[in-house]
């Protein structure tokens, strides 16, 4: 099949909106990247809207309309899509640079430069290949992009089926992240607000945060149809800690995400660091009172810091449904390098529930 052919088929969306079938799909997305990085250049106010509401409004930024998961076998296991970065390229519906036109597509990129992002040969968790980013302050402008060395995946279609297990692995080396009071977003799920609605964009619902030499995690919610802004959103519990940075340094650690939206005292939010539970929350309430669910970002988000850069690496990419488990996505399952998942009882140092 062309490439042009396969990529059509992952967008009949286009179809539906009678554009002229000389245009591919491909053309109209590097068109619109295009359009973005020279908003850039003459307005930043610009930049940050046109990508937002793209965002927002874009159906081919929902993970359906992304490029599936091939085979029945991964599909069996309730797995969405994944990667390992070993096509050392990638593309973005959304965003990017201007070389990012092949390799697994993403829904979006944003990233401070060219240089935001590198395919590395070392270090690497499983394969030949792994995905840098490089977060830099002297890049640092009024634009939000210039905040973020961030690659986004699709958001699921409805937030109130939004069940989901994410893997990867990450990498900080040695003073890779200084230690202090800014902090840095390196994993999210954020909301997709109901901008039909006037709706704004909110903190994440899920953050993976930097700080003060600590990850730490805490999920938020909140019930009303419509969030005004960030004010009512109730963080409900405590932050957890899942590592200090220096147990981080120098070396991989896989962490499994398992995250169910719920609004009726029926969410789920585990967290398993190199197998061991360290978050395990159930029958509370997490997420926004949105029609369309959340999306996962892996890199860098911050707006200062004491250093004059930040770099992590990440590998082993896997998102997988509400019927994926913990073997399904976890890190290491194409070198069979797994770390098998410790029973709770045996290990699970999760906080006091608060209330
Ligand atoms: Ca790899
Ligand atoms: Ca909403």
């Amino acid at each position: 099949m062309p490439a042009s052919a396969g990529i059509f088929a992952r967008y009949p969306v286009f179809k539906d909106k009678n554009l002229s079938e000389t245009i591919t799909p491909i053309y109209i997305m590097r068109a619109l990247s295009i359009l973005s990085r020279q908003a850039c250049a003459l307005s930043t106010v610009l930049l940050t809207s046109t990508v937002t509401d793209l965002a927002a409004y874009n159906e081919d930024t929902l993970e359906a309309n992304l490029a599936p998961h091939a085979g029945q076998a991964a599909a069996a296991e309730g797995l969405i899509w994944s990667t390992g970065f070993e096509e050392g390229q990638f593309q973005f519906v959304v965003g990017g640079r201007e070389l990012d036109t092949d390799g697994p597509l993403w829904a979006q990129g944003q990233f401070q430069d060219d240089d935001a992002v590198a395919f590395v040969s070392e270090p690497v968790r499983s394969g030949n290949l792994a995905l840098k980013y490089l977060w830099c302050k002297d890049k640092l402008g009024e634009a939000n992009l210039t905040k973020k060395s961030m690659t986004h995946y699709g958001k699921a279609a409805t937030n109130a089926d939004s069940d989901r297990w994410y893997g990867f692995s990450l990498y900080i080396p040695k003073g890779g992240f200084p230690d202090e009071k800014q902090n840095a977003v390196i994993f999210q799920l954020h909301a997709t607000p109901d901008r039909t609605l006037g709706e704004p964009y909110r903190q994440p619902v899920v953050a993976f945060n930097i700080r003060d030499g600590k990850l730490t995690t805490a999920p938020s919610y909140d019930l009303e149809k419509v969030s005004p802004k960030n004010v009512n959103i109730e963080k409900n519990r405590l932050p957890f800690e899942l590592a200090s940075i220096t147990d981080l340094e120098g070396k991989w650690t896989d962490f499994v995400v398992h995250a169910k939206m719920g609004l009726e005292n029926d969410a789920v939010y585990q967290v398993w660091v190199d197998g061991k539970l360290m978050v395990d929350i159930k029958d509370f309430n997490m997420g926004y009172n949105d029609e369309v669910g959340p999306y996962p970002s892996w890199g860098v988000y911050s707006y200062n810091s004491v250093g004059d850069q930040r770099i992590l690496y990440i590998d082993e990419v896997r998102i997988g449904d509400a019927n994926a488990t913990y073997e399904a996505v976890a890190p290491g399952r194409s070198d069979h390098t797994q770390k098998p998942r410790i029973e709770q009882a045996a290990e699970c140092s999760c906080p006091e529930k608060q209330s």
